[in-house]
């Protein structure tokens, strides 16, 4: 009963604030990468429109001159001249389509190289982890207690690249944000990288692009483009390990916490809970959007979220913990502190 209550509240509270999950157009880019795909979508659009067009054509002249033969009776005869212009009409047109595959074949090589071969100098690496069914993001750095890891959500500042590292946990993922560059699979075993840099601010949607299983819908993330400074005000704060509980609502929080299953699945640096199999939530106040941009960071959502997962997201490896209403509350006070 009590966790049909919380589902009832989180889902109103989830209705009631909108929270900006961001957006993605393939055809507003905001990166030079989306850019230049972007261009070559046009060169082909018109290229195909074209096409379209004079086949339109030909097929209206052929109908017009059908009905003007028609009413004569069928010729029985020889026509070397018509087999002769038939033969080459075929063959130009045979020509043509292949001149224009070709031409269309180079022209996304050519773009392919550009979105690849742009580079610079101090780039930002960022570890990207596929999981069934949300995002491992981490900026690794020489000093272990100087790396960041969080969930979904991918702080990059504006006009620095990015270089991405991809790997998966478990089965083939993509990641894709249309508005950034084109999609990248994440295939498990398999290290690979791949560039990007932002040109305007924003926050920009992406998704899982490469179907993972039941809940493939429901694993989005968002790219935050901000500046250098907002950008390393954020990585100061991520550094850092969670924030001593305040209150004491918020402390018997932490102790709910780290006496239930919680902590043999997550990581909140600063206490004993240093799993991996699900997201660090060490600053997980600070983000937008929780379980893969699915429900708001909100404390209605959080509660039906931690009640029972799998109505949400059914087949999530998050397990139902079915809480005492105060726990429950203490918990939500606690997460809530971890800015
Ligand atoms: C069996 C492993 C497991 C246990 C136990 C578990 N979780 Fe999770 N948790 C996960 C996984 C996996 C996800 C990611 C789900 C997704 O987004 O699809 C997750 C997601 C979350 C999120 C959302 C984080 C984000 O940024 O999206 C929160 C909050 C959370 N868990 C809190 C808890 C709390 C509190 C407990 C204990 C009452 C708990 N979890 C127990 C595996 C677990
Ligand atoms: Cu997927």
């Amino acid at each position: 009963m009590n966790a049909e209550l919380n589902f009832v509240s989180f889902r109103l509270v989830a209705q009631a604030m909108p929270v900006d999950p961001g957006h993605h157009h393939v055809l507003q880019p905001a990166a030079p990468q989306a850019g230049n795909i972007e261009w070559l979508y046009w060169v082909v659009f018109w290229i195909l429109f074209a096409v379209f067009a004079l086949m339109l054509a030909g097929f209206a002249t052929a109908t017009a001159k059908a009905r003007v033969i028609s009413s004569r009776p069928l010729p029985i005869i020889e026509d070397e001249e018509g087999d002769h212009r038939a033969r080459w009409a075929l063959g130009s047109a045979l020509s043509i389509t292949v001149i224009t595959l070709f031409v269309i074949l180079v022209l996304s090589v050519v773009t392919g190289k550009r979105v690849e071969g742009l580079s610079s100098k101090n780039p930002v690496t960022i570890q990207i982890t596929g999981h069934q069914w949300w995002w491992e993001v981490t900026y690794p750095n020489s000093q272990a207690d100087q790396t960041i890891t969080t969930a979904n959500e991918i702080h990059v500042p504006l006009n620095t690249p990015v270089v991405v590292l991809t790997n998966s946990a478990d089965v083939i993922h993509s990641f894709w944000a249309p508005s950034i560059t084109g999609k990248r699979d994440l295939v498990p075993g398999y290290s690979s990288a791949f560039w990007f840099q932002v040109a305007k601010a924003g926050i920009y949607h992406g998704q899982c692009a490469e179907f993972c299983g039941l809940q493939h819908a429901h694993m989005g993330l968002s790219v935050i483009a901000e500046t250098a400074d907002k950008f390393q005000e954020w990585q100061q704060r991520q550094i850092k390990l969670a924030a001593e509980p305040s209150t004491s609502e918020a402390i018997r929080g932490r102790g709910v916490f780290l006496t239930h299953a919680c902590l043999m699945c997550h990581t909140i640096r600063g206490t004993d809970a240093g799993s991996h199999l699900g997201p660090d939530l060490t600053h997980v106040a600070s983000r937008k959007m929780i379980a893969a941009e699915t429900l708001p960071n909100t404390a209605g959502a959080l509660a039906g979220w931690i009640v029972d997962p799998q109505r949400i997201k059914p087949g999530t490896l998050m397990s139902p913990n079915p809480l005492a209403p105060d726990d429950l509350q203490a918990l939500v006070v606690y997460l809530q502190s971890l800015q």
